[in-house]
């Protein structure tokens, strides 16, 4: 059996968390089509016939980190790459162009001192493709695959490929399942039900509002309570900015939370397997990001 840890890394956007989320077979990180959707390392593990891997999955390097909370979010990813880790899978998306923020990612890779694995994500979306743009990489990374991880083609040699870098577990060795028994709902190591939760309103957030609203917010559940009757209690708020974008996540007449709400709700009694009741406010605090990341 195999067991060791790979890093995720790539600009925002490329599909790491949805690959992860596939593999795994379960969602543990949240996705959306706008970037900077995850905001701090995720450690799940991936359990295989071939041994267990611990992947962190990173916030997206973003290329113009200029306001807080980007800058943030950058510095969350540059601090997983102290893990001590066996191998890195550097994604980038074909369908994108290679610009200065692929040139900084890169960068980056290039100074990490462990086998790299390049993965080039979306190869099911052919319609636009730059593709050549990246083919130069090829001759600085020996293990090239091209993947979907929205439908996990070619995974399965990338994953051939990722156990054969990885450490034999030595008998009697606890190795990284000391780690994954720690906290965190399996199969997240280091996310509790309450991060987990809030992280499943933030999605909500990230797929219902604008371009903008995502990036004013984030959500907090402040309080898990199982009834006897076997029904989740959860109190749980929406955090933004300014009270302009709380009008807005509120919408005419409660119908916009109320949305959001609904769609959470429902995915976290998927989750849970239990009955939810979602208590579900919008606040203004206009440091949030100071406190939250
Ligand atoms: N067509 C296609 N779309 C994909 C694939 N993988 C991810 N996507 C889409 O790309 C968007 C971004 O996916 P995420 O998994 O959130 O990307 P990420 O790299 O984790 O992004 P950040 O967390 O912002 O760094 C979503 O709309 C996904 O559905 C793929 O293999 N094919
Ligand atoms: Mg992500």
């Amino acid at each position: 059996m195999k067991q060791g840890k790979i890093l995720l890394i790539g600009r925002p956007n490329v599909g790491k968390s949805t690959f992860l989320n596939n593999l795994i077979g379960t969602k543990v990180a949240i996705t959306s089509p706008k970037p900077q959707t995850t905001r701090f390392p995720i450690k799940a593990l991936y359990e295989g016939e071939q041994g267990q891997i611990i992947f962190i999955d990173t916030p997206g390097i973003f290329g113009k980190a200029e306001d807080k909370l980007s800058k943030r979010i950058n510095q969350n990813t540059f601090q997983a790459l102290h893990e001590e880790i066996d191998a890195v899978i550097y994604m980038v998306d074909h369908t994108r162009k290679r610009d200065f923020e692929e040139g900084k990612v890169l960068g980056i890779v290039r100074k990490i001192e462990k086998p790299k694995i390049l993965v080039i994500n979306k190869i099911d979306d052919d319609e636009k493709t730059y593709l050549p743009q990246y083919k130069f990489l090829e001759d600085e990374f020996k293990d090239v695959f091209l993947i979907s991880g929205l439908n996990q083609t070619h995974v399965k040699p990338l994953m051939k490929r990722v156990f054969e870098l990885l450490p034999e577990k030595k008998e009697n060795e606890k190795g990284v399942l000391s780690e994954a028994q720690q906290k965190g709902v399996y199969p997240l190591l280091n996310v509790d039900s309450y991060v987990f939760i809030a992280e499943l309103i933030r999605e909500k957030v990230f797929l219902m509002m604008g371009e903008e609203i995502p990036y004013t917010t984030t959500a907090v559940v402040d309080d898990i309570v199982t009834r006897d009757n076997g029904v989740m209690l959860i109190k749980a708020r929406i955090l933004t900015t300014q009270d302009r974008y709380k009008r807005m996540l509120i919408g005419t007449g409660g119908r916009k939370i109320k949305e959001i709400g609904s769609y959470a709700r429902k995915e976290i009694a998927l989750a849970t397997n239990k009955k939810i009741f979602l208590e579900l406010k919008v606040e203004t605090d206009p440091h949030w990001q100071e406190t939250y990341y």
